[in-house]
């Protein structure tokens, strides 16, 4: 390793490093060395087509390099290593930001001898730390794509470390080293990494590598609420700032986290309740914390900020989702014990529209979709997001009964107020003209209002002719449909288009489907799909969830989906019938009416086989039946091809149980309608 002076280092006022925190002691601290750096591939790839990995090469892009830098830093602040970041933008066209955490590893790299785990990480796509049993895995700025792409696209960058009482320092142009690593003399009581960078012009065009301060000043605000536990200052050089309103010096610290951030941002506006509703649970190895702020205020600029690992999620997308539905489910919870029977037409639109909302969380391997990977995929965020929130709302609710009444009472209103509105529009919707739409197939029912009806849809024609005896004709309407539907998984738009009960379907529900989805134009409150309980049943009613879950999200998203739960079994004793759902159901009945004479017990082969009446107790009529609120998470399941394919496939019984698996999940946390 070269020697060189310790004059000029970048380091300049880096404030002294922390001390190393307790719970990264115990997961035995800085234990890391090259060995963990996972290696593939150099990178050409990254200069050949940056969008791949950056998502294009406009102003937006340009500004993903900075994101992925600090969020390295914020990473390392993340795992309790470092306190502090600094943000420094100046004249010279360079960004550089520095973090007084543990500092990259600069040991030699076992697999290239030649090369300091520190080259392999700027030099190598994909060359990323290895977190001990893979604690919390980090954000990697761009989605993970690691910052060897910023050297990629920079047309210098200059790393300094200083780790183990020395300074070290490398340079790269353009992705490749412009130098070796150089150690440039002693430290003491500083740790921390240092990144200075000038993005490429061969890459982003002549004249496009000025970020724009006050998006730089935005960006670096936002990463500061979204872990207390760190402070960002930010520079940048006067000359730059060009009329925006931002200062050249700032210090961003938020020791509350979104809690703060949401205080300082919703300042001025009058809230429903005084008080937010935050919280902060923290796992082990941070996989599995959610941190959560949210206020309600009136006005029509509601809005929702979201997160995973530090990255924004202006889509939303499953963490939302669980959050959505734990306030709902908890208000809804609480008007019942509270006695106040109104909640009933709330919907989580109603909860959220005229709320300011700020949610974070942090999970292990996060997955992104969307053209601009906006959105979080990650199955498991839903329910993590669900229970946290759900458990402490709760408690917040039944702990302040005065302003839980006055959010309630805040919120009915509202919604009333939204069902009144529709139902303004909603009269002489279902004209003759639209009547003479539906398909022939359908008995619909005569209540012109969407609110309160229900569409079920019957797996077959014997099923549904027992269905449209059995129903409640002014609020139930019946569609059968006749064989196996369409596996919208497999199928291609034409198909899908041209098919004859997907076609039915859509025409009933009558609000479009795909781009052309029109909400206003939902014809029915509850759409219930009722199949026999067995394997074909499971088969069709997974491949409607599928249909629904690729074609019509919001009808999942807003409540809209239900599975009818018909009984397998009929126990009968002398003149009295009961029912039971499944094996073990009708095990448990035998056992607790056992002993007292003989009991007939007759298994149902399908819907069709039942009488009307029997249908009707057991299945259909809303005082005595159960259902299923289909939530996005069981409907993503059905629509994993993967799933599908082996669920559908060779398996019926696979299938069945999996289904059956989930419907009873649902049963425990949704609504028993
Ligand atoms: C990796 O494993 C050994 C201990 O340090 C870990 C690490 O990489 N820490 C780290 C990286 N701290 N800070 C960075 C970092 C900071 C900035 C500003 C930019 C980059 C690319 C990384």
């Amino acid at each position: 390793m070269a020697k060189k002076s310790l004059e000029n280092n970048l380091f300049g006022n880096l404030p002294d490093s922390p001390k190393p925190p307790r719970s990264a002691k115990s997961r035995g601290e800085d234990s890391y060395t090259a060995a963990d750096i996972e290696v593939l591939e150099g990178l050409e790839p990254v200069r050949r087509r940056p969008g791949m990995y950056i998502g294009g090469t406009d102003e937006k892009a340009l500004h993903h390099l900075f994101s992925e830098v600090i969020d390295n830093a914020m990473d390392e602040a993340v795992a309790g290593h470092a306190t502090r970041i600094e943000v420094n933008y100046t004249e010279d066209g360079y960004l550089t930001v520095a973090d007084n955490g543990r500092g990259m590893p600069v040991d030699p790299h076992p697999k290239f001898k030649d090369k300091s785990a520190l080259e392999v990480i700027m030099t190598m796509l994909h060359a990323r730390g290895k977190f001990d049993s893979g604690a919390y895995e980090t954000s990697g700025g761009l989605h993970g794509v690691g910052v060897s792409v910023v050297n990629a696209l920079s047309e210098h960058i200059i790393v300094e470390v200083a780790r183990g009482g020395q300074l070290y320092r490398q340079e790269f142009r353009r992705g490749k080293p412009a130098g070796q690593l150089l150690e440039l003399g002693k430290v003491s009581g500083r740790r921390g990494t240092t990144v200075k960078f000038k993005p490429d012009e061969q890459i982003f065009g002549k004249g496009n590598t000025a970020f724009n301060p006050m998006r730089l000043y935005k960006m670096a605000r936002s990463k500061s609420y979204l872990f207390g536990g760190v402070e960002i200052r930010w520079h940048c050089d006067k000359s730059l700032i060009k009329g925006q309103d931002i200062p050249e010096e700032a210090v961003f610290h938020f020791p509350g986290g979104l809690k703060d951030y949401l205080e300082e941002r919703l300042e001025g506006n009058t809230r429903v309740v005084d008080e937010i509703f935050a919280g902060r649970v923290e796992k082990e190895g941070s996989h599995g914390t959610v941190e959560w702020a949210i206020a309600w205020f009136g006005g029509d600029d509601g809005f929702i900020s979201s997160y995973c690992n530090i990255i924004p999620t202006p889509e939303g997308g499953t963490h939302e989702t669980g959050f959505r539905y734990a306030l709902l489910r908890s208000l809804k919870d609480y008007a019942e014990l509270a006695g106040n029977k109104r909640a009933g037409v709330i919907t989580a639109d109603d909860v959220m529209v005229q709320s300011g909302a700020m949610l974070s969380i942090f999970i292990r391997e996060p997955e992104f979709q969307g053209q601009t990977k906006d959105k979080l995929a990650s199955i498991e965020a839903t329910r993590i997001v669900e229970t946290t929130v759900r458990d402490h709302f709760d408690h917040w609710l039944t702990g302040h009964p005065a302003q839980a009444d006055k959010l309630l009472g805040w919120i009915i209103d509202r919604a009333e107020e939204r069902v009144r509105r529709r139902q303004e529009k909603e009269v002489g919707r279902k004209t003759a003209v639209r009547k003479l739409r539906l398909p022939g197939k359908l008995a619909d029912c005569s209540a012109t209002m969407a609110e309160g009806s229900e569409l079920f849809i019957v797996e077959g024609d014997s099923a549904g002719g027992s269905a449209k005896q059995a129903r409640n004709r002014v609020t139930q309407a019946v569609l059968p449909l006749r064989g196996k539907i369409l596996n919208v998984a497999s199928a291609g738009k034409d198909k899908l288009s041209t098919n004859q009960q997907i076609g039915d379907l859509v025409q009933a529900i009558g609000c479009g489907m795909g781009a052309s989805y029109r909400e206003e134009d939902l014809r029915y409150d509850k759409i219930i799909i009722m199949t026999d309980a067995d394997v074909d049943g499971a088969h069709i009613a997974s491949l409607l969830m599928t249909f629904f879950y690729r074609q019509m999200p919001k009808i999942i998203d807003q409540g809209h989906l239900y599975l009818a739960v018909p009984p397998l079994y009929r126990l009968t004793q002398g003149g009295k019938t009961v029912y039971a759902r499944n094996e073990a159901d009708r095990d448990e009945l035998l056992k607790t009416i056992g002993g007292r004479g003989k009991i007939e017990v007759g298994r149902f082969k399908g819907l069709g086989e039942m009488m009307a009446a029997q249908l009707k107790e057991t299945t259909m009529d809303p005082a005595r039946r159960t259902l299923l609120r289909v939530s996005v998470e069981e409907a993503a399941q059905a629509d994993t091809a993967r799933s599908v394919e082996q669920l559908m496939g060779n398996k019926p019984e696979e299938r069945f149980n999996f289904i059956t698996a989930r419907a009873e999940f649902v049963s425990a946390s949704s609504l028993d309608v």
